[in-house]
C-alpha cells in the first residue's frame, strides 16, 4: 500500500507536542486559560517579522489545508501577495471555513468549543501574512456553543488590545467578524460560503478566478479551514522545523483526527501525521468492537472519499499519499469505522441521499445525477435490479466526475465507486437473492412479470 517509508521513526504524538490541549473543553475556554496554555505569547513579535516571514515558515513547515483538499497552505496564502499587490487598492479577506458538515467530521467543532483563541490568534497571524484588514468566520449553523464561544474570545481579544485598530500594539490593523451559516453542506465549498456571506444563496463558482483574485465582495481573499489557520501561531512561535518534524514528506505536522463508528471509543484526538490507522484504532479509541477481524471497512477522510475493506486497511498510514495509493483519501482526517454488522449497501446508499440532498441543482450532472445515483442505490440495498446496472451505475459516476461546477459531485460518485470496487460480490449476491425470490428484473428496477 505503502511506497515510501515514514522519514522518521513513528513513536507517538508526546503531551508536550500537542497544539490543541484543550480538546472536550475540559479547562478554561477563555482567554485566562488560552493564556496559560501559551496562546497570545509573543504574538506581536510574530506580527512584526512581517508577511513574508510567515508565509516562508507556514512552507517550510510544511502545512497542507486540513479542510480536505491538502492544498499547501504557504503556496495558497502567498497568492494574496503576488507582484504588485500593493498597488492593488480593494480591501483583502481572510475568510475562515468553520462550516464543519462533511460526515464524520467533528474536529472544527472542538478546537472552537475549547480552544477558540487559538482561532483568533490565527486568523490575525494569517490575516498578517495576507496583508488582510480583517476576517470572516463562517460558522456552521448547528455550532450554537461554538459560535458562542468564538464570540467570547473575539471579544476578549479586543478587550485585551489583541484586535483592533493596534492588534497587539504591532501597529497593524485587524477586525475578526462571526457570521452563522443556516445549515447548508455546500456552504462548505469556498466559493458558495463567499456567495452566502455576501447575502447571497450559497451556490459555488466556477473557477478560476480563484477566491486571491476575485474572492469576498470582489476583494482578494483567502478561505483556509478552522484547523489550517489555529495552527499557525504555534508553528511560528516553536518553528517550521518542530512541525515539520512530524510525519514524513509531504505529509508532514501533526493532525486532528475524528473517529466515530465501531469503534470502542469515538474519540477527536490529535496525534502525529502519518501515524498507522490501526494504532491510531488501538492507542487512541480502545480498537475495533469485536477485535481488528471483526473490521468491514473504513471510510478514512470523511464520506466525500472511498470505503476501504479491511485487507487495505492494515498496513495503511493516515497521510495524504498512503490513502491515495491506498485508493482513498485523507480528506478531513474523519474515519468512519465500520464492522461486520454494518449494511455497507445501506450505509453508502445512505450517502447518496445526503448528496442528493444537499446538491444545490445548478449543474446538470449533479442535480441529476445524484438522484439518480440514490434511487438506485436505493434498489441495490434490496436487489431490485439487473446486473448489467452496476456498470451502468459505475458510468453514471464517470459522468458525475470532474464535469461539474463544484466537488460535491465527485464527493457523490466516489463512494459508489468504493464500494462496487471492493464490495461488489456483496451487491450481486442480493440481486440474485431478489431475483430467486421475486423473478427477473428489468432495468429501472421493474419486475418482468409486471410487464
Ligand atoms: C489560487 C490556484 N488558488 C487551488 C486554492 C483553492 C482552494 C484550495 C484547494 O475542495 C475538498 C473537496 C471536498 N490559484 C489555485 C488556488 N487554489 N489552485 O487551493 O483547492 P481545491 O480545488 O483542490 O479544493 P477545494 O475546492 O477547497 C475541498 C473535500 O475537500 N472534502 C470536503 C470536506 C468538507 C469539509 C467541511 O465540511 N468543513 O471540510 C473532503 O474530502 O470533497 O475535494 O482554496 O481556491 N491556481
Ligand atoms: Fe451545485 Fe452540485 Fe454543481 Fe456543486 S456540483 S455546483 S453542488 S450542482
Amino acid at each position: 500500500v505503502q511506497d515510501a517509508p515514514p522519514v522518521r521513526h513513528y513513536g507517538g504524538l508526546k503531551d508536550q507536542d500537542r497544539i490543541f490541549t484543550n480538546l472536550y473543553c475540559r479547562h478554561d475556554h477563555g482567554i485566562k486559560g488560552a493564556q496559560a496554555r501559551g496562546d497570545w505569547h509573543k504574538t506581536k513579535e510574530i506580527l512584526l517579522k512581517g508577511d513574508n516571514w510567515i508565509i516562508q515558515t507556514m512552507k517550510d513547515s510544511g502545512l497542507r489545508g486540513r479542510g480536505g483538499a491538502g492544498f499547501p497552505s504557504g503556496l495558497k496564502w502567498s497568492f494574496m501577495n503576488k507582484p504588485g499587490w500593493e498597488n492593488d487598492k480593494r480591501p483583502r479577506y481572510l475568510v475562515v471555513n468553520a462550516d464543519e458538515g462533511e460526515p464524520g467530521t467533528c474536529k472544527d467543532r472542538e478546537i472552537m468549543r475549547g480552544d477558540p483563541h487559538k482561532l483568533v490568534e490565527g486568523c490575525l497571524v494569517a490575516g498578517r501574512a495576507m496583508n488582510a484588514t480583517a476576517a470572516y468566520i463562517y460558522i456552521r449553523g448547528e455550532f450554537y456553543q461554538e459560535a458562542a464561544h468564538v464570540e467570547q474570545a473575539i471579544q476578549e481579544a479586543y478587550k485585551a488590545g489583541l484586535l483592533g485598530k493596534n492588534a497587539c500594539g504591532s501597529g497593524y490593523a485587524f477586525d475578526v467578524y462571526v457570521h452563522r451559516g443556516a445549515g447548508a453542506y455546500i456552504c462548505g465549498e469556498e466559493t458558495a460560503l463567499i456567495e452566502s456571506l455576501e447575502g447571497k444563496q450559497g451556490k459555488p463558482r466556477l473557477k478560476p478566478p480563484f477566491p486571491a483574485d476575485v474572492g469576498l465582495f470582489g476583494c482578494p481573499s483567502t478561505v483556509a479551514n478552522v484547523e489550517t489557520v489555529a495552527v499557525a501561531p504555534t508553528i511560528c512561535r516553536r518553528g517550521s522545523a518542530w512541525f515539520a518534524g512530524f510525519g514524513r514528506e509531504r505529509n508532514q505536522g501533526t493532525k486532528l483526527y475524528c473517529v466515530s463508528g465501531h469503534v470502542n471509543n469515538p474519540a477527536v484526538v490529535e496525534e502525529e501525521m502519518s501515524i498507522p490507522l490501526r494504532e491510531l484504532l488501538e492507542k487512541h479509541c480502545g480498537g475495533i468492537r469485536g477485535g481488528w477481524d471483526n473490521l468491514l471497512g473504513i471510510i478514512p477522510g470523511g464520506s466525500s472519499v472511498p470505503v476501504l475493506p479491511i485487507k487495505a486497511c492494515g498496513e495503511v498510514l493516515m497521510d495524504y499519499d498512503s490513502l491515495k495509493d491506498a485508493g482513498s483519501g485523507l480528506g478531513t482526517g474523519a474515519v468512519i469505522v465500520m464492522d461486520k454488522s454494518t449494511d455497507i449497501v445501506a450505509a453508502i446508499a445512505r450517502l447518496s441521499h445526503f448528496y442528493k440532498h444537499e446538491s444545490c441543482g445548478q449543474c446538470t450532472p449533479c442535480r441529476e445525477g445524484t438522484t439518480w445515483l440514490m434511487r438506485t442505490m436505493d434498489r441495490l440495498v434490496v436487489g431490485r435490479a439487473h446486473h448489467r446496472e452496476i456498470d451502468m451505475l459505475l458510468e453514471l459516476t464517470k459522468q458525475i466526475e470532474g464535469r461539474t461546477i463544484c466537488a460535491l459531485g465527485d464527493a457523490a460518485a466516489w463512494p459508489v465507486q468504493g464500494l462496487m470496487r471492493h464490495f461488489r460480490p456483496e451487491v450481486e449476491a442480493r440481486i440474485d437473492k431478489f431475483r430467486a425470490e421475486h423473478g427477473p428484473v428489468l432495468f429501472g428496477g421493474q419486475l418482468k412479470s409486471e410487464v
